[in-house]
């Protein structure tokens, strides 16, 4: 037989969770429920990024966020769908979002137990230039039925059940872990569906690609100055790496994820604790990266050990290719 002109085994993100969830007896499918509303959030984020430049979207809501940055009207409205659509799954306890201050206590009425970390449209300072960005988010389960308070948030990441992110590029592309590996699913806009398009990637063991802002070299430790120089003038004669950098997080990981080598947002005399955000960039990022073969290190630790204090605290990391990793930990180790 001529190969089918359509494929008819559609594997949707929905029966794949569906699937995993069946290995476990005495789930009641809730997981699976909060994931469809955050694939309902994220279908709505892409498709609202893919008609920002007709809406006229783009541009500063005038407000500023937590973190002092002009708001762009994307940001906002992102960071609302999602919020909604966890409160209304009825899954959800507590939220914690990159766009607010304090976390979001849901009601009684609607609680559920999982809590969830997330940002909801990270990168945006490129959302004009129309460099991709997207959704982070980690999830963690809430182990009591008291009244939910930010102590159910501030976890290390090692607990963390599942985490993933959305990529608004080219194509819009979900890439999620629940603890058994990552794989990807890309939005099939005639569908509406995210069909399994990536099963379980795994990272190059050693990659040729370093990913770092090298604007800040002045500002860096020794060990990252040191690391850098490598990638740039090796001594064993290797090769140099390629630079890569996007400037926005979810483009540059999910490039590293798919080619191999190496991320780093390290500590810089500017930002003692680097830039990014512990609960929904380095946790999701490093979940991910462990769960393809990876591996992520804060310069001091594991990243998944580390145990948030705040919920907006931020972390220097260092994540990809388990090798090449291993070097930096070795200089660091060094110090
Ligand atoms: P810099 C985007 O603003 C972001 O939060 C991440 O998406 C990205 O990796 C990082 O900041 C880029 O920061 O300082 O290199 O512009």
């Amino acid at each position: 037989h001529a190969a089918d002109a359509h494929r008819t085994d559609l594997m949707t993100i929905t029966r794949f969770v569906l699937n995993e969830q069946s290995k476990y007896p005495e789930s009641r499918g809730d997981f699976t429920i909060l994931l469809s509303h955050i694939v309902l959030g994220c279908k709505f984020v892409c498709s609202a990024v893919n008609k920002a430049g007709l809406a006229k979207l783009i541009g500063l809501a005038g407000e500023t966020n937590i973190q002092g940055e002009e708001q762009k009207k994307l940001d906002v409205l992102s960071n609302d769908v999602f919020v909604k659509a966890l409160v209304s799954s009825g899954r959800t306890s507590v939220l914690v979002s990159e766009e607010d201050e304090e976390a979001t206590f849901v009601e009684p009425s609607k609680r559920g137990k999982y809590c969830v970390v997330f940002d909801p449209l990270d990168g945006s300072s490129n959302i004009d230039c129309g460099v991709s960005i997207g959704t982070i988010f980690g999830i963690y389960t809430l182990d009591h039925t008291d009244e939910p308070t930010t102590e159910d948030v501030l976890k290390p990441g090692n607990e963390m059940v599942a985490a993933g992110y959305c990529m608004y590029g080219s194509s819009c592309m979900l890439v999620l872990s629940t603890g058994t590996g990552v794989h990807g699913f890309t939005l099939d806009p005639s569908l509406g569906e995210f069909i399994l398009t990536h099963p379980d990637i795994k990272i190059p063991n050693k990659g040729n690609i370093y990913s770092v802002n090298e604007g800040n070299a002045q500002n860096w430790d020794g060990p990252t100055t040191k690391y850098v120089e490598k990638c740039k003038f090796p001594k064993d004669g290797s090769h140099a790496k390629s630079l890569r950098y996007v400037g926005s997080m979810v483009a540059d990981v999910h490039r590293t994820l798919l080619y191999g080598g190496i991320f780093l947002y390290p500590a810089d005399k500017k930002s003692p604790n680097g830039k990014l955000r512990v609960l929904y960039e380095v946790f999701p990022m490093s979940f991910l990266m462990e769960q393809a073969g990876g591996q992520a290190f804060t310069g001091k630790k594991r990243a998944l050990d580390l145990v948030p204090e705040k919920i907006h605290e931020r972390s220097p990391i260092f994540l990809g290719s388990y090798d090449d990793v291993e070097e930096i930990k070795a200089l660091y180790a060094e110090e």
